[in-house]
């Protein structure tokens, strides 16, 4: 069956809980169990820190744990991290950045992504939707 790991940056864990007007109201256990259902021929892992290095680690664990892309949402990371971009690169497996708002529409900082250009394509401004394009963009 094809792996497809779900991966989540810094605050990411409070999804459901704060600031339901940019993020929305779901949490991400209940985006998982939609996204399972959706997508019963996928075996789709998840992984959440708040630190950029365990996220590094997790990156490389796709290399052995035949996972077949990732769908990732940085979080701010996406904005400053150099490490994840050297990290995305340096694997094979397609990498889709997404993310909840239109970081477009937001601050200017935001608009800068330092991974997209690791990255197989973007989705941005669908909720938690934009999780579910993800991984139809990777299938
Ligand atoms: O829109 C997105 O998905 C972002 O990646 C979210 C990041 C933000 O820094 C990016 O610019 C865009 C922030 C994640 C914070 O997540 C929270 C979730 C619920 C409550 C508070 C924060």
């Amino acid at each position: 069956m094809k792996k497809i790991l779900i991966l989540n940056g810094p605050n990411l864990n409070l999804l459901g809980t704060r600031e339901p007007g940019i993020y929305g109201s779901q949490s991400m256990e209940e985006c998982l169990t939609t996204l399972r259902a959706s997508f019963p021929e996928v075996t789709i892992d998840y992984y959440q820190s708040n630190c950029e290095g365990k996220l590094i680690d997790r990156i490389q664990q796709t290399i052995h744990d035949n996972s077949a892309g990732i769908v990732f949402n940085a979080g701010a990371y996406t904005h400053t991290s150099i490490a994840l971009l050297d990290a995305i690169r340096s694997i094979e497996i397609p990498v889709v950045e997404v993310h909840l708002s239109n970081v477009h529409h937001r601050e200017d900082f935001r608009h800068k992504s330092i991974i997209s250009s690791a990255c197989k394509g973007v989705i941005a401004g669908f909720g938690m939707k934009s999780y579910h394009l993800g991984v139809l963009a990777l299938l």
